[in-house]
């Protein structure tokens, strides 16, 4: 088996984070080794959402258990700097190996809100390391340093920007915020820009997407895929798994990996 890592946090509810990058894997025909950094849960009556880091000491344990022989590595959510900083020199000692960063934010040093400390992080020793990294429109603004992004021309001016951190391609996730019924995302290689378009979904299956789809690019890449080939092909992986999305709502659910491969599944006939 062809085997790739993600170091990634646990959601209880499954919907995205390291339970949606292992599913995405297995449709890709990989295995995948992990290194959990936090806990993500959710409290019932509230809906608020707690994260919960694993000690320092264990990320090193997990990192020292992990194998060489890894085709592609897939990073998401951190839990706090400290675990960051271990990833970091993880990856220096592994400099050949593919690397797409999702740049999630929220650490526990941010609560939610995102301060410089974590960004001027991400640029400093997280992006000159990766392969690709996959923003979503606030991520972006944050990184770029810039107010707001609300079109395909600010898109391709955060891409460039992010570019500068020494991260070798960047995609940019339009998602439901940008306006209208196209959704478009942009990658930027240092030459070009390449506009991805699909049409919106609008079911609102689309948790765990953006995990899915970083995972997915690590998939195509770890399956010997050109970054912009590997990009295409998980936009693809990602509306076939928000349209056949598992709900929990009328209008909120899950995104299905098995979208792509198992339309026709007796289990998607909700
Ligand atoms: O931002 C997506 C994400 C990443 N990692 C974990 C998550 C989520 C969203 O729910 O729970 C663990």
């Amino acid at each position: 088996m062809k085997k790739v890592l993600t170091i990634a946090g646990s959601d209880s509810l499954s919907g995205g984070g390291l339970q949606a990058d292992l599913r995405t894997f297995s449709e890709y025909r990989l295995v995948a080794e992990n290194v959990v950094t936090c806990i993500v849960s959710v409290k019932p009556e509230t809906d608020k959402v707690s994260i919960q880091e694993v000690f320092p000491l264990n990320i090193e344990k997990q990192l020292m258990s992990i194998d060489n022989d890894l085709l592609a590595i897939k990073i998401g959510m951190l839990g706090s700097i400290e675990t960051g900083k271990l990833v970091a020199s993880f990856l220096k000692e592994r400099e050949n190996i593919p690397v797409v960063l999702d740049p999630v934010l929220a650490l526990k040093e941010s609560g939610f809100e995102s301060n410089q400390k974590i960004i001027d992080f991400f640029k400093q020793e997280l992006l000159p390391q990766a392969t690709i990294t996959t923003p979503n429109l606030k991520e972006a603004e944050l990184l770029s340093g810039m107010n707001s992004i609300n079109n395909l021309e600010d898109m391709k001016v955060a891409a460039v920007k992010i570019y500068q951190t020494g991260v070798k391609n960047v995609v940019i996730k339009g998602g439901q915020r940008l306006e209208g019924n196209i959704a478009y995302d942009v990658l930027y290689n240092g030459r070009e820009h390449v506009v991805l378009e699909q049409e919106k979904l609008f079911n609102g299956f689309n948790n765990g997407a953006g995990c899915t789809f970083a995972s997915a690019i690590c998939g195509g890449i770890a399956n010997g895929m050109s970054v912009e080939m590997a990009v295409k092909k998980a936009k693809i992986f990602v509306y076939e798994s928000i349209k056949y999305g598992i709900p929990f709502l009328p209008e909120l659910g899950n995104v299905y990996q098995g979208g792509i491969n198992r339309r026709n599944d007796v289990h998607n006939e909700y």
